[in-house]
């Protein structure tokens, strides 16, 4: 399974191709849109997100619903486009009047992409690398996600920390249902209510000061079989390609899978978990490999973060240097949000989902869901005699 995406963030529209999704999914149309919502929404969004309703439209892979087996090509309109049809026009000529981008912003692809790619327009490069994009990321993985929990599996994402202010584990419900409903009722995406106070602190500072703040999102996947991935080769293994797809988000500048980084500062006795046999079958009584040893998911919940970095684009700029004079001037100020730790919680899910969804149909192959769930539970018959 894979995909392509496309689009400017401030032209027509974005799209997705989605190549290889297995025929016969009932697919629901308002999990994909809500999807996208969740993606707006978050305490510290910039003036954007009131311009934009993201939808889907679907133009091919689906019938009646359902999905066909062929390509699926999905579109989300960009409703600001309509207030860049000079600067943004495929075809006009460059409006006399057009104010060029030439003061790249630290820590954007602006003045990297400008001379990869050798614009005089850092326009050229900024609308691309804008994480708009991670529209696409969820549309795709929205339909990820739904195949996975046809299959029993669930994929969630939370806010741990805000500008250095952090959730204490001990004050999230344990019921999944219960975390999930308390996560979406907050605006920072966390159900520790204290915490989510310190955090929109933390984002007004920001805003105040003309300055950004990141933090850490965490995303947990429960139900996977035991055996996805593989450890055989590196470009199998699963942890990789999870960190691989999260760092492949706009701003995204670590990952760490279960006890992560913690694991290099104690013994191992304290990093990884027991083996036990209780009433036929295998169990752990902790959960510090995060899901995966070895590459491969173990059974238990598949535990990632991501660390994101607060956004570059500063309404009290750094310095940069003008490209046309060479002169010392500050970075360019382009509309932007103060904090979008929340929405980048909701692209990792999505992303998140889309390599399960992968490694799933991996092992248990199959064109149609019929012949993936035939798969999957003779093999769950087998796990269940070892
Ligand atoms: C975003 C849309 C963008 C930015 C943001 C994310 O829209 P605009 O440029 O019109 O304000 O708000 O992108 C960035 C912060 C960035 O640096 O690229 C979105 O839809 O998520």
């Amino acid at each position: 399974m894979r995909y392509l995406s496309s689009g400017e963030s401030h032209g027509p529209e974005l799209t997705v191709i989605v190549e290889g999704f297995p025929s016969n999914l009932k697919v629901s149309r308002e999990a994909i849109d809500g999807a996208l919502r969740r993606r707006q929404m978050g305490y510290g969004r910039g003036y954007r997100q009131k311009i934009e309703t993201d939808t889907v439209e679907i133009t091919s892979g689906l019938r009646f619903g359902k999905t066909l087996g062929s390509p699926i090509t999905i579109h989300v309109v960009n409703r600001d486009f309509a207030h860049w049809t000079d600067r943004m026009s495929v075809w006009d000529e460059e409006p006399e009047n057009n104010k060029r981008v030439v003061r790249p912003r630290p820590g954007h692809a602006d003045l990297a992409g400008a001379i990869k790619y050798d614009h005089e327009d850092v326009r050229n490069v900024l609308e691309r690398a804008s994480a708009r994009n991670t529209a696409t990321i969820v549309a795709a993985g929205a339909l990820a996600k739904q195949l996975l929990e046809h299959f029993g599996m669930r994929v969630h994402a939370h806010v741990v920390e805000i500008g250095g202010e952090s959730v204490a584990d001990e004050k999230l419900p344990r019921d999944w249902d219960a975390w999930v409903a308390a996560t979406e009722a907050s605006d920072v995406r966390t159900a520790d209510e204290e915490a989510s106070t310190r955090m929109k602190k933390k984002i007004d500072e920001a805003k105040e000061a003309g300055d950004t703040v990141g933090g850490v999102f965490e995303v947990v996947v429960v139900g996977c079989p035991v055996g996805l991935g593989s450890y055989v080769h590196p470009d199998r293994k699963l942890d990789g390609r999870l960190a691989g797809a999260l760092m492949s988000i706009q701003a995204i500048k670590g990952v760490e899978i279960g006890l992560g980084f913690e694991t290099a500062r104690r013994f191992g006795s304290q990093v990884h978990d027991p083996i036990h046999y209780e009433e036929g079958r295998y169990t752990r009584p902790s959960n510090g490999a995060g899901g995966l040893e070895g590459g491969v998911t173990n059974g238990q919940p598949i535990v990632v973060r991501a660390a994101m970095k607060p956004i570059s684009t500063l309404y009290n700029p750094l310095e940069s240097v003008n490209m046309e004079t060479k002169a010392s001037e500050k970075a360019t100020v382009e509309r932007s949000d103060y904090c979008a730790v929340p929405a980048a919680s909701v692209v990792g899910e999505h992303a998140v989902a889309w390599v399960i969804a992968d490694a799933l149909l991996e092992k248990f192959g199959g064109d149609s869901i019929e012949q993936i769930a035939e798969r999957l539970q003779a093999y769950q018959e087998r796990v269940a005699k070892r």
